[in-house]
């Protein structure tokens, strides 16, 4: 084996031939033969050559499978974790890659089961990246490409029961193949999926085709080979189908081997003897329908007969009977519009890299269906079997995408010819792979790839092979949205401007359904007008959804001190979103790469250990099944805003909150109604005379144990306002006010003054959207003031100052009255006709250390801004002060509460400060200046101060999602001109 130049896999360098995507791989194939299977994964004997060609002498390590080597510390292991969105990591055009490739080589003994005798013997190799080169005993055995999908190789006659063998697999980082892997994640190099080997009666299901209608219609294609080739005589399949309650339930049946098709079969003179086709048939009485809302699933089993009635081969599926179509511009399933409330998901984990288990999967779908989603996107390739399993058994949509991005040489690739059979390749073996998972509603046919002669090859070779689903392409899609002669039936743009989107529904000239394949990115604190998306999408025909960008912040745990990513054993290394000290979440240049793509890496709307970012609530109200409104006076309207159930899953509870009084509860029936239905139900209180504004919710929960949530688990918590706020008096002039010679207010709690703040430490939206290049270029972030006169007036003092910064001068005037127990400020500031879009107007305090707890009267709990309020009911909210910070991977703004009324900051022995504010306002209180968060590019470099940094707003601007996207609306801007404010300070 060390003889390369003979080696036929390496003689050929494969690594550099598009035109080679496999050779002696298996078809891809529907059948699971996880169970029974016997694992290959553990420790492997592993070496990192320079070259897929460079000898491999010396010493041997180990390094885990399935596992990336980049993740793990593995003697010797030079190669990193490497961060680049579009740009490809190397100069080569495609198809070339460098010389320098590090190529791994994983070895190990492997004892065939001595009852394997016989048998038709696979390895099956999860997935690697990017060229995978078998050999068993030093001969070869077979190659793959698609990084994604899992590669089979018949292994019969090379491994033999009772004698053990060496498998070797050589996986190739760079290849031809990486051209069209580049999507926007971390490079790295492994074996990413679980290796195995099994084991079948040379008579055996190659593969299973399910088509399970709404109607009730089964029919299960099978096809049967023999590893002799021919088929022996006589065989024959059987089905059972178990309905959804299990093998003991009502409704089971058994299926027989379709007559007629056998009898078309052998009347057409073109079918050979040896072509193994059956069909199983059945219709379904009263069957219960697959939705995302109701994964209904059967259970099938699949046998294999030999003439005499013995069983060769079997198969287990779960069949969800379901239809999608499209009529007109709808996408219908079961022949109802839906709306799609997805999410683009990649295979990742911060401490593995791309091997994720099943109860990691688990707990992405858990928490996506917990938070209101119900659509999936595998962006950007096949993502792990087991995520379709999840998919199917908890509920989602799923648009399952191959894996293809060229993004870098995306014109070049589109038409090559060299690519045309990868192209066909991936998408093929993702729907001979996923064809019967009722979740997959939509095949993909890759992302950013231009539009090319190789995508519409593999478009007919979708459309061919199953006409039940839609495919979707965005780079088709991007030809027009109209289009009828490209290959996407969806026009799913990515990050089109909202007021687009709704143009061309009103345009008239709509032909296929809109829904955004990216939408509402992200990265860090993101995801500004979210609400107003939903309510455009919901108010007009023609919008159904789409897919945010995206699941995951890909943050990699890392060691500070050796610059290395933790790996396996990192668990405990990090807790709500926090990495132990030492430690922090690693993004793009993190791993001494000079050229990369930063924190662009970090765009979830999960922090890398799973902690939900605020817009997580944002997006579950946004989804909330059961809506209310008010009605004149006289009562509420609910409405059921599910698409195929009622509301018997849900518990309800009211909550009235009065802005002087508290939190009256008391339980809700909710009405029985379905999909579409509206009842209006009596307010559930007598509204008290007294007690000012009130907002009246209804908390709702889950009414039973659901397998994504225990029962009290929320689902959403709709609003009303029953009575707003009755405008303040003034309070009675008390006592006196100090201010120190700079005019700045001496107060006993604040360890700096009020000041004006105009600057905010910017999002990576102000930074990628180049608002705060311009609001530093203006100044913005190194106000200089200057006193320009105090004056003693009765009782309060009037300061006017100026705020100078390069590009203008802010006029500020502050006056400070004393009032009962405190101090009120009026504030007026005067932003000159440059400074036309700024981050704030507002001001800003520090407190004294100590009061560590918040409670307010407002929207909350979690973090909301003015384009980010939706999912933050208004009420009595409490939370201590290190709670109130989101840490964003990259700190920038963050901690904010939106239309606070008043709020406490206290010790816990009660003393400290109250606000009140004159209306609504935006504030913060968190450890940090904007300039200490502006400063820093990872948590671990943040100190967090002892006392509190106290933001009162006159004025917020949203939050867009400028880093990738459009900005957000005018309507969110902070306008040039006058702004005026005022806020009372009393001491507790
Ligand atoms: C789009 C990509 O499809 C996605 O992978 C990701 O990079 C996202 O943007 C931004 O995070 S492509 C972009 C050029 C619009």
């Amino acid at each position: 084996m060390n003889d390369h130049v003979s080696d036929p896999l390496l003689a050929l360098s494969p690594w550099r031939s598009p035109e080679v995507t496999s050779w002696r791989r298996l078809p891809m194939n529907a059948v699971d033969r996880r169970a029974g299977a016997h694992s290959l994964d553990g420790d492997w004997r592993f070496r990192l050559l320079p070259a897929p060609d460079a000898p491999v002498g010396g010493d041997w390590s180990s390094a885990a499978v399935p596992g990336v080597w980049t993740m793990q510390n593995v003697q010797g292991t030079v190669d990193l974790p490497r961060y680049l969105n579009i740009r490809m990591p190397f100069p080569e055009f495609p198809p070339l890659s460098p010389d320098a490739n590090p190529t791994g080589v994983y070895e190990r003994e492997v004892d065939v089961p001595a009852d394997w005798a016989g048998r038709r013997i696979v390895l099956q190799v999860g997935a690697a990246e990017s060229v995978l080169l078998v050999h068993v005993d030093g001969r070869p055995v077979g190659l793959s490409k698609d990084s994604r999908l899992a590669a089979e190789f018949d292994v019969s006659d090379v491994l033999s029961p009772g004698r053990p063998s060496v498998v070797r697999l050589t996986v190739v980082k760079w290849s031809d193949a990486s051209h069209i892997e580049d999507q926007d994640h971390w490079w790295h190099g492994g074996i990413t999926r679980s290796v195995l080997l099994y084991a079948t009666d040379p008579l055996y299901l190659a593969d299973v085709d399910v088509r399970a209608s709404a109607e009730g219609e089964l029919r299960v294609d099978c096809r049967v080979r023999d590893a002799g080739g021919a088929l022996p005589a006589g065989w024959y399949v059987t089905g059972e189908l178990d309905a959804p309650d299990g093998p003991d339930g009502p409704g089971g049946l058994t299926l027989a081997q379709d007559a007629e098709f056998d009898l078309a079969n052998a009347e057409d003179d073109r079918v050979s003897a040896f072509l193994g086709e059956a069909r199983l048939h059945a219709r379904v009485p009263e069957v219960r329908t697959w939705t995302a809302e109701t994964p209904e699933l059967y259970g099938l089993t699949v046998r294999l007969h030999r003439a005499d009635g013995s069983v060769a081969d079997a198969s287990r599926h779960r069949v969800g009977f379901r239809d999608v179509t499209i009529v007109g511009r709808d996408l219908l399933v079961n022949g109802e519009r839906i709306f799609v409330r997805g999410v683009n998901r990649h295979d990742f984990h911060p401490l593995t890299g791309r091997t994720v288990s099943v109860e990691d999967m688990r707990a992405d779908l858990v928490l996506l269906k917990r938070f209101g989603f119900n659509a999936i996107r595998t962006a950007h390739y096949p993502n792990d079997p087991a995520l379709y399993d999840l998919a199917d058994e908890i509920g989602f949509y799923v648009v399952d995408e191959a894996d293809i991005e060229s993004h870098d040489h995306a014109h070049e690739i589109a038409d090559d010819p060299r690519y045309l059979n990868a192209f066909v390749d991936r998408v093929s073996r993702m729907v001979l792979r996923d064809k019967n998972h009722p979740s997959v509603i939509v095949w993909s046919l890759g992302n950013e790839s231009d539009y090319g002669a190789n995508h519409d090859a593999a478009a007919g070779w979708v459309r061919r092979h199953d006409p039940t689903r839609p495919l979707q392409y965005e780079g088709a899609a991007k030809r027009g949205w109209a289009d009828p002669h490209v290959a996407s039936d969806i026009a799913c743009p990515m990050y089109a401007p909202l007021e687009d989107c709704v143009a061309h529904a009103l345009s008239g000239l709509q032909t296929k359904p809109l829904i955004q394949c990216e939408y509402s990115h992200a990265m860090g604190n993101s995801n500004g007008t979210l609400a107003d998306h939903w309510a455009a999408i919901e108010a007009t025909p023609g919008l159904q959804g789409g897919f945010i960008w995206e699941f995951w912040d890909h943050g990699i745990l890392q060691s500070v001190n050796d610059g290395r990513p933790v790996g396996r054993g990192g668990a405990g290394l990090y807790d709500n979103g926090v990495t132990a000290p030492g430690y922090r979440w690693a993004y793009g240049g993190d791993f001494g790469e000079t050229d990369h793509d930063g924190a662009f890496i970090a765009d979830g709307v999960v922090l890398p250990d799973r902690t939900v970012k605020p817009v997580m609530y944002e997006h579950r109200e946004l989804a909330a099944p059961l809506r209310l409104r008010g009605f004149r006076h006289e009562g509420l309207v609910l409405s059921n805003h599910q698409h195929f159930r009622g509301l018997e899953w849900l518990a309800g509870e009211w909550e009235l909150s009065l802005a002087h009084g508290g939190t009256l509860t008391a339980a809700a029936d909710l009405p029985d109604l379905r999909p579409g239905e509206t009842a209006v139900v009596p307010l559930p209180f007598e509204l008290p005379a007294d007690g000012g504004e009130a907002w009246l919710t209804l908390r709702v929960t889950t009414a039973e144990d659901l397998p994504w949530a225990p029962r009290g688990t929320p689902v959403c918590a709709p609003q009303v306002r029953l009575r707003a706020a009755e405008p303040a008096g003034a309070p009675a002039v008390s006592g006196r006010v100090e201010t120190d010679a700079e005019g700045l207010l001496v107060h006993p709690l604040l360890t700096s003054s009020p000041t004006l703040s105009l600057w905010r430490a910017p999002t990576d939206n102000d930074e990628l959207g180049g608002m705060a290049l311009r609001w530093r270029t203006w100044g913005l972030d190194s106000l200089v003031r200057k006193l320009v006169s105090v004056r003693q007036e009765g009782d309060g003092v009037t300061v006017l100052s100026e705020y100078a910064a390069t590009a203008g001068v802010v006029r500020h005037r502050q006056v400070f009255t004393p009032v009962e127990g405190g101090v009120r400020v009026d504030e007026q500031a005067e932003l000159p006709e440059e400074f036309d879009d700024v981050a704030r107007v507002g001001t800003v305090f520090e407190t004294v250390a100590g009061l560590d707890l918040l409670e307010w009267f407002g929207q909350g709990p979690w973090e909301s801004y003015p384009d980010r309020s939706g999912g933050a009911p208004v009420g009595h909210h409490r939370v201590p002060v290190d709670e109130l910070f989101t840490p964003y991977l990259r700190p920038q703004e963050s901690g904010g509460r939106h239309g606070v009324r008043r709020f406490t900051l206290s010790a816990p022995d009660a003393t400290g400060l109250a606000v009140t504010l004159d209306e609504p306002r935006q504030i913060s209180v968190t450890r940090y200046r904007a300039e200490d968060l502006t400063a820093a590019s990872h948590h671990d470099e943040l100190v967090p101060r002892a006392g509190c940094v106290v933001h009162l707003d006159a004025a917020h601007r949203g939050l867009g999602t400028a880093s990738c996207g459009p900005d957000t609306f005018p309507s969110y801007l902070v306008a040039p001109g006058v702004h005026r404010w005022s806020w009372t300070l009393r001491v507790l």
